[in-house]
């Protein structure tokens, strides 16, 4: 396909044609690369990762010439709106902002399903995983990753019934990442804990052989447990299991990587809880990566409440270690996926991350002290959880008893574990023990092959039917769509004419979805205050209000809500009229110009019999950004001057510029004053040496400029729009502008 225009939106129905022949460009994962200068804009920075040829740097890099330093660890988006096709936009966009892993949650309980599915239905809470919409978003995503100059990890699940059929399509589709831990199938999905296991060897042995990045299942105890911080011991206890199994299966201890999470959140003073714990648990896994992810167990439908927990994680992340720093949505407590949370929180890791940047060349976290007690201790606990498990007759027997997920810090229990039975779950008695002439001639296989028997070469079982799917991909079978109607095709029918480039509606989720956000304070208590919303809401014309948030901001006083709603109508484009961005100059170029260049002299004042002084001032003085920063002088003359004044003081003082402020406008003596400047300075012969500006709250520009003047500045005028004005007219005069 042809590479991506950054001013062109993606065409996702080209990316879904001629899928079936589309082949991964590679396989594996990909860690970012550290920069080779650590210099950038005015900065030194002590670990940057290599900066992407296109990207939205976060705002306040306008003040840098849009620098957009890219911290080291990788960072995840998990991605869940449940239609594919729009997935793929909101992946360009969080790319852009410097997400390179995404993740792509599943629809709910795919782990239930025994064997792949196909096509590409629409799911809730997340997309059914199926190898035509892992193939469409790869190949969107080698876009991509042209476009923003960094490879781009692809993740999704290899969990439950069907766990080895997706590892090997995932093999097949070259996907980079994803999570594979059996104890997740047996304690959250009831999946048979014998079949879990055998499963999983087939699955890890793939991942190893497609050098995928296994992340485990680890911070579900966090989530699930009652009160989460009290499974500390535990969650490292499922980590160690997890990744031993792994590597013994033949996983690289480089492409496993824990699922931490910190326990807690506010109000518990949870820096002071989770610091130990992550101290403890790199400690204990010190061969493996650390996927660092908020804790989502505490949250509630506050984004800035939610986007401080993330931000004090992440500083655990940078005090200990992070290879990959996940994101969530940090308003995963409204539940609503939306493509700017996605955004939102990749900015919140990215600003995070680079502000953090070099802590620990300055601060040491203490030898001695709470912090060194805490870690002792979890690693007693974890390690007698782990002597148990053995005394007790192994895992099974341990998961039978209830040790798992139980609401106390071990070795305390309360006996509300998650116990399962040996014998029981879905896909219980589907474990066949290998008969004698059982023959596998696949690659990356576990166990024997058995290949031997029919001539066939134990180090290349697949040889000997001329190479399996991983050899020859001419024998992977693709299927395009099952069911006619819930399918891309038609989802993309529906929406058609909003990709026309005409036609738009707002949108959170879905193309077209037409959802908006409306926050407003009622003076109200928080029942009356939701129910009052509801009524704007349905007034305003919105279809399906709902409050999605509210705030107490006083009993009595008030109360912050947020609604979400859907319009039904579109806005053509073609029908606006849009302004013209403004145009500035640079600091550097208004500094170059009026310190390098020249210094420029004006003299400023009100004109006429007008005692208005504050928006002059404004434009002056550097406060606010007015035209003394770029070190032009302002010899300001008062209020109501008369219009000889201002050119007669022009001449003495050599000035380049008049600024004359003019407020009122009664008799459009505004317009006047000006025409009487210009005709004065015509009249004195230095018309041509000066520039005349003016400027009031109802200054229309091009009105002003009718009266002979050289510029007009209306309401919403600033610093910047003056000195730009002036520098350019300057240049204009030097005959170095057109
Ligand atoms: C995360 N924030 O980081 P199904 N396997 C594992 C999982 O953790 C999950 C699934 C499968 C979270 C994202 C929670 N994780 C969401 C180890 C889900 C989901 O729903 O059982 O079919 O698959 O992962």
């Amino acid at each position: 396909m042809e590479p991506l225009k950054p001013n062109e939106k993606i065409n996702v129905e080209e990316i879904i044609k001629d899928l079936d022949k589309y082949e991964p460009r590679r396989r594996g994962w990909h860690w970012r690369e550290r920069a080779e200068s650590q210099e950038m804009g005015p900065f030194t920075y002590t670990n940057i990762s290599k900066p992407l040829t296109n990207s939205v740097p976060l705002p306040p890099a306008k003040y840098f010439d849009g620098i957009d330093p890219q911290p080291m660890p990788t960072i995840t988006t998990e991605i869940a709106s449940g239609r594919f096709e729009d997935d793929i936009r909101r992946m360009r966009m969080a790319a852009w902002h410097g997400a390179d892993h995404i993740m792509v949650i599943r629809h709910m309980g795919q782990s239930h399903i025994d064997g792949l599915m196909e096509g590409t239905p629409q799911g809730i809470g997340g997309i059914p995983v199926t190898r035509k919409q892992v193939r469409a978003q790869r190949k969107a995503l080698d876009l991509i990753e042209d476009e923003v100059g960094r490879p781009i990890n692809y993740h999704s699940y290899i969990s439950g019934v069907a766990g080895p059929d997706v590892a090997v399509m995932f093999a097949e589709e070259g996907i980079n990442g994803a999570h594979q831990d059996p104890q997740y199938n047996v304690l959250y999905r009831d999946i048979n804990m014998v079949r879990s296991f055998v499963d999983a060897c087939e699955s890890k042995k793939v991942m190893a052989w497609a050098d995928m990045l296994q992340i485990d299942g680890a911070h579900n105890a966090n989530a699930t447990a009652r009160e989460a911080w009290k499974v500390m011991p535990e969650l490292i206890v499922q980590h160690s299991i997890n990744s031993r199994f792994s590597e013994k299966v033949g996983v690289k201890p480089e492409n496993i990587s824990l699922s931490t999470v910190p326990p807690t959140a506010t109000p518990a003073p949870c820096v002071y809880m989770d610091l130990p714990y992550a101290v403890a648990l790199r400690e204990v896994c010190d061969r493996y990566k650390m996927r660092a992810q908020m804790n989502t167990k505490y949250i509630d439908s506050s984004a800035r409440e939610a986007t401080v927990t993330h931000v004090m994680n992440m500083l655990i992340s940078t005090l200990t270690s992070a290879d990959i720093q996940s994101t969530i949505t940090p308003d995963e407590g409204r539940n609503v996926p939306w493509h700017i949370y996605n955004i939102e929180a990749t900015d919140t890791a990215k600003q995070s991350l680079i502000g953090m940047s070099g802590l620990k060349d300055m601060v040491e976290l203490k030898k001695d002290g709470p912090l060194r007690e805490t870690v002792r201790d979890l690693k007693e606990r974890a390690l007698l959880f782990m002597e148990e498990i053995v005394e007790c007759g192994g895992y099974f027997k341990a998961v039978q008893e209830g040790f798992f997920v139980d609401s106390a810090k071990y070795p305390e229990r309360n006996g509300d574990g998650i116990a399962r039975k040996i014998e029981a779950g879905v896909g219980v008695g589907k474990i066949f023990e290998r008969d004698p002439d059982y023959m596998a001639p696949v690659t990356a296989h576990y166990g024997y092959n058995n290949v031997e028997q029919y001539g066939g070469d134990p180090k290349d079982p697949a040889a000997l039917i001329g190479g399996c799917t991983f050899e020859d991909r001419s024998k992977i079978v693709y299927i395009d769509e099952l069911d006619e109607t819930d399918c891309v095709a038609r989802r993309l029918e529906n929406t058609a004419k909003y990709r026309d480039g005409h036609t738009i509606k707002p949108e959170m989720e879905w193309q077209a979805d037409g959802t908006i956000m409306i926050t407003m304070c009622l003076p109200t208590h928080k029942r009356a205050a939701e129910a009052a919303a509801l009524e704007i809401g349905k007034r305003m014309g919105l279809v399906s209000p709902e409050v999605i948030s509210r705030e107490v901001l006083q009993e009595a006083e008030g109360t912050r809500i947020e609604m979400k709603g859907k319009i039904d109508f579109d806005i053509d484009l073609d029908t606006l009229e849009i302004p013209e961005e403004p145009h500035y100059m640079s600091d550097a170029e208004l500094y170059h110009e009026f310190e390098d260049v020249k210094h420029m002299r004006v003299v400023c004042g009100t004109v006429g019999e007008d005692e208005h002084s504050v928006g002059m001032r404004e434009i002056m003085n550097i406060k606010h950004g007015g035209i003394e920063k770029w070190g032009i002088e302002c010899v300001y003359l008062g209020t109501s001057v008369p219009v000889e004044k201002m050119v007669d003081a022009a001449i003495e003082l050599d000035a380049e510029a008049i600024l004359a402020s003019t407020i009122i406008s009664h008799d459009n003596i505004h317009y006047k004053n000006m025409k009487r400047i210009n005709d004065l300075c015509v009249e004195k012969g230095i018309r041509d040496k000066v520039i005349i500006c003016a400027g009031g709250t109802q200054v229309i520009p091009e009105e002003a400029v009718k009266t002979g003047i050289d510029m007009g500045f209306g309401r919403n005028s600033h610093g910047i729009d003056v000195a730009t004005f002036l520098a350019e007219e300057r240049q204009r005069r030097r005959g170095e502008r057109e």
